[in-house]
C-alpha cells in the first residue's frame, strides 16, 4: 500500500465518507435477528419466484435483472445482413474478477465468418511438415493426453481507444480472459518429432477464411495450448469448438479457432493473416506479436455515473503478453501522483489481473488513470510517450501505430458523470 492511501478502516469508520444512498443508519436487521419473526416478514415480503422450465433447470440462465451484453465493435453490425459475424466487444464495465463468462467473451473474426458447425466426433487435427512422424489427432485422442489448465487473456490487435469511444466496452472490450484446458502443443510436437530445420509453424482453422498464421516454433514449444476446454466446459463454437490454439500473450489473430492443421516449416509463410504484419522484418516479427503491458479502469468508466462524493473502490484490469503483472498504479489527480493499487487475486502469467484502489472523491472534477508494470519490467506508456517514441506530434487526434496499450484517462465531472479523457 502506498503511504498516501488512507486506510480502508478510516473510510468505514467515517459515516461522512460514505457515498450518498449508502447510509448505515437505514440498515434493517437481518433475518433471524429480528425479535418478532412475523413482523420482519411483513417488512420484507418474500420475493416473487422465477418460474423455470425444464430447460433452465437442466442448463442455467442468468437473472433477468442482469442485462449486460456484447456489442458490435468498429461500427459494423454483427451478424450482418448476410449472416456473417464480425468483431463483438465484451462488456468490461460490468465485469468482476478476472474471468470473462464464455457467453460474454469478446469474439474476433478476421474477415467475417459463418460459424463452422463442427461435429467433434468427425474433427481431426493434423500435424505435418518438418516432422519425423506426421500425425492426426481426434478430439478424443487429445483428451487422452496430459492436460494443462491455465488462465489466459486474448486481445485483438484492433483493441484501441479513440476520442470517439464512449465506454470501456468501446475502448477496451476486444480483450477477455478465460480458464483454458487442453494439451500443450509441445506435447503433440514431441509425439511427431521435430526435424532440425523446423523454425516456424503455420496454424490453420476449418472455416473458409482458414485464419492461418505463421508463428515461431520456439513459441510452440514454450506455452501454446491446443485447447478443448473453456471456463469448465467445452470451448464455445464462437471461440473455436471443438479445438482452438492458445498462443499466450500474442495478438488475438494467432489464436487459431476451429484448429484443423499445423504445418511445421522452415520459414515465415505469407498467409492471409500474416499480410497484416507485412511491414515487419520476418526475423524479428515474432517480437512484435506480443501484447504490451496494458491496464484500464473498468469502474468508474465512460458513461457511468457516480452518485456523489465519498468513497469508491476504483476497479480495473491489467494484463501483458510479457508475463504476469507485477504492479498497478492508480492516479486520481490526472497523473500528478501515482498510488499503488492492490491485486484482488494472484496475477497469473498472460492473464487479466484485477486491481482495486480505495478512493475518497471530494466531488471536484478530476481525471483517473491506471498504469501497470509486468514481470519483465515493461511499463505501460502514455499516448504522449508513444507519440514521442514514433517522433510524431501529440494531440487528441494522435492514433497509436500498431498495438495500442496506452494509458486510458477517464474524466470525472463535478456532477459525477464519467467520460473518455481523450474526448
Ligand atoms: N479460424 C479462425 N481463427 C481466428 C479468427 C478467425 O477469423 N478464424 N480470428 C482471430 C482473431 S482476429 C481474434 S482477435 C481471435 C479472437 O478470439 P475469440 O473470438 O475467441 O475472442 O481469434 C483469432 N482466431
Ligand atoms: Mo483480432
Amino acid at each position: 500500500m502506498g503511504s498516501k492511501q488512507p486506510a480502508r478502516r478510516e473510510f468505514l469508520k467515517s459515516g461522512a465518507a460514505l457515498a450518498g444512498g449508502l447510509t448505515l443508519g437505514a440498515a434493517t436487521p437481518a433475518l433471524g435477528q429480528s425479535p418478532a419473526g412475523s413482523q420482519s416478514h411483513d417488512q420484507h415480503p418474500a420475493p416473487a419466484m422465477i418460474k423455470e422450465g425444464h430447460d433452465q433447470i437442466a442448463y442455467g440462465e442468468r437473472s433477468k435483472h442482469v442485462t449486460s451484453v456484447r456489442i458490435a465493435h468498429g461500427g459494423r453490425p454483427s451478424p450482418d445482413s448476410w449472416g456473417l459475424t464480425f468483431h463483438v466487444a465484451a462488456p468490461l464495465q460490468d465485469s468482476v474478477g478476472v474471468i470473462t463468462p464464455s457467453s460474454l467473451h469478446y469474439m474476433g473474426t478476421t474477415r467475417g465468418s459463418f460459424l463452422p458447425d463442427i461435429d467433434p466426433q468427425e474433427h481431426q487435427l493434423m500435424i505435418h511438415g518438418l516432422v519425423d512422424r506426421p500425425l492426426t489427432f481426434t478430439v478424443a485422442d487429445l483428451k487422452r493426453l496430459p492436460s494443462v489448465t491455465r488462465l489466459h487473456f486474448i486481445e485483438c490487435a484492433g483493441n484501441r481507444s479513440s476520442r470517439r469511444a464512449k465506454t470501456v466496452q468501446d475502448t477496451h472490450g476486444m480483450t477477455s480472459c478465460a480458464e483454458w484446458t487442453g494439451v500443450l502443443l509441445s506435447t503433440l510436437l514431441r509425439e511427431c518429432g521435430l526435424k532440425g530445420s523446423a523454425t516456424w509453424f503455420v496454424a490453420e482453422g476449418s472455416e473458409e477464411i482458414k485464419g492461418a498464421s505463421s508463428m515461431p516454433i520456439a513459441k510452440a514449444m514454450d506455452d501454446c495450448i491446443v485447447a478443448y476446454g473453456m471456463n469448465g466446459e467445452a470451448v464455445r463454437p464462437q471461440q473455436g469448438f471443438p479445438v482452438r490454439l492458445m498462443v499466450p500473450g500474442f495478438e488475438g489473430i494467432f489464436h487459431t479457432k476451429w484448429l484443423r492443421r499445423i504445418k511445421v516449416v522452415d520459414r515465415y509463410y505469407m498467409n492471409y493473416n500474416d499480410y497484416g504484419h507485412l511491414d515487419r522484418d520476418p526475423k524479428v516479427a515474432a517480437l512484435d506479436y506480443q501484447i504490451g503491458p496494458k491496464s484500464v479502469i473498468t469502474f468508474p468508466s465512460g458513461s457511468q455515473q457516480l452518485p456523489g462524493k465519498g468513497f469508491y473502490e476504483i476497479s480495473g484490469l491489467a494484463w501483458s503478453g510479457g508475463g504476469a503483472i507485477k504492479l498497478v498504479e492508480v492516479s486520481t489527480d490526472g497523473g500528478k501522483r501515482w498510488n499503488k493499487a492492490e491485486f484482488k487475486s494472484t496475477p497469473q502469467r498472460m492473464a487479466h489481473a484485477r486491481f482495486g484502489y480505495m478512493w475518497n472523491w471530494d466531488g471536484q472534477p478530476t481525471e483517473i488513470l491506471s498504469r501497470c508494470t509486468d514481470e519483465i519490467g515493461q511499463v505501460q506508456p502514455s499516448r504522449e510517450q508513444i507519440a514521442k517514441y514514433w517522433n510524431r506530434p501529440y494531440d487528441q487526434t494522435f492514433s497509436v501505430p500498431g498495438l495500442d496499450n496506452s494509458i486510458q484517462p477517464w474524466r470525472i465531472a463535478s456532477d459525477g458523470s464519467v467520460t473518455n479523457g481523450f474526448a
